[in-house]
């Protein structure tokens, strides 16, 4: 049976939203485990003297070769909700991606979209269609990209909420995308062969620009060492896909 709970205490906005991803992937998709080196299943380090708890959950499905949603905490400072859906690159379908971090009970970040992996940077024109429907939020506070983020789409929210009503219409927004994706990615075929090598190197595009997140690496590289933080990189958050029959 597939476990979607997390298991370590959670701020409760990262708990809430990490169950409505996981709901949905066990509602909406069949998911199948994928096994990640057991040692980095959950890990403890320490961070500032507080202790820093790293918790990952993993599936896939025949159009995601990677589902992976993940937090880390920070004693009572800092705790991250952490999601990528890689899609296997035989098809042609974006990323879903978000990120929301709570620094002293309050949301500092909130990150999501679906970002596209095509090598002139559209989405598939029925994503475009689908997205083009949603209601525009305005938001009080639009965070700027930082100079990597070329990798999202136009539709990403990247916001610092103000109140409860923006966290509530973020996490419908999140709703929103997963409803789209998973309902258009299981209406996806595979791409021809010569495609399926742009998927690869869009998703490669995708994770290089990832792995540039100063933010991310400080957090991890204070806990557990320059070294370990560049694996955890390359292996868990965004290692690079191959196409499976190569
Ligand atoms: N990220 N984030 O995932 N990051 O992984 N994150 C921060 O208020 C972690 C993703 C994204 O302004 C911050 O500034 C840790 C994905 C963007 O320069 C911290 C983990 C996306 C920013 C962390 C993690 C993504 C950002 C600073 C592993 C998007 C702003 C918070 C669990 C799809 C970057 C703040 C900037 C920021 C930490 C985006 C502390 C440890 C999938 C754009």
């Amino acid at each position: 049976m597939i476990k979607t709970q997390l298991q370590v205490e959670q701020h409760p906005l990262i708990r809430q939203l990490a169950e409505l991803i996981l709901n949905h992937w066990s509602e909406h998709l069949h998911l199948s485990p994928y096994i990640i080196p057991s040692e980095l299943g959950y890990v403890e380090g320490r961070l500032d003297g507080e202790k820093l708890t790293i918790e990952n959950h993993c599936y896939q499905t025949t159009q995601f070769r990677k589902m992976h949603l993940e937090s880390a905490k920070v004693g009572k400072t800092l705790n991250i909700l952490h999601c990528v859906m890689f899609p296997n690159p035989e098809y042609e379908l974006p990323i879903f991606g978000c990120d929301m971090v709570v620094g002293r009970g309050e949301v500092s970040a909130a990150i999501a979209d679906l970002s596209p992996v095509n090598t002139d940077k559209t989405l598939p024109v029925n994503y475009q269609q689908a997205l083009a429907q949603l209601t525009p939020i305005t938001f009080t506070q639009v965070r700027q990209l930082p100079e990597w983020g070329d990798i999202f789409s136009k539709y990403v929210v990247f916001i610092r909420p103000r109140n409860s009503q923006e966290i509530e219409a973020f996490f419908e927004r999140i709703a929103e995308l997963l409803r789209i994706h998973t309902s258009l990615a299981q209406q996806t075929q595979p791409s021809t062969k010569a495609k399926q090598e742009a998927n690869l190197a869009g998703q490669h595009y995708y994770c290089n620009k990832q792995r540039q997140n100063d933010k991310t690496r400080r957090v991890l590289e204070k806990a557990f060492g320059a070294k370990w933080a560049e694996t955890y990189f390359n292996t868990i958050l965004f290692d690079l896909p191959r196409i499976q029959s190569c």
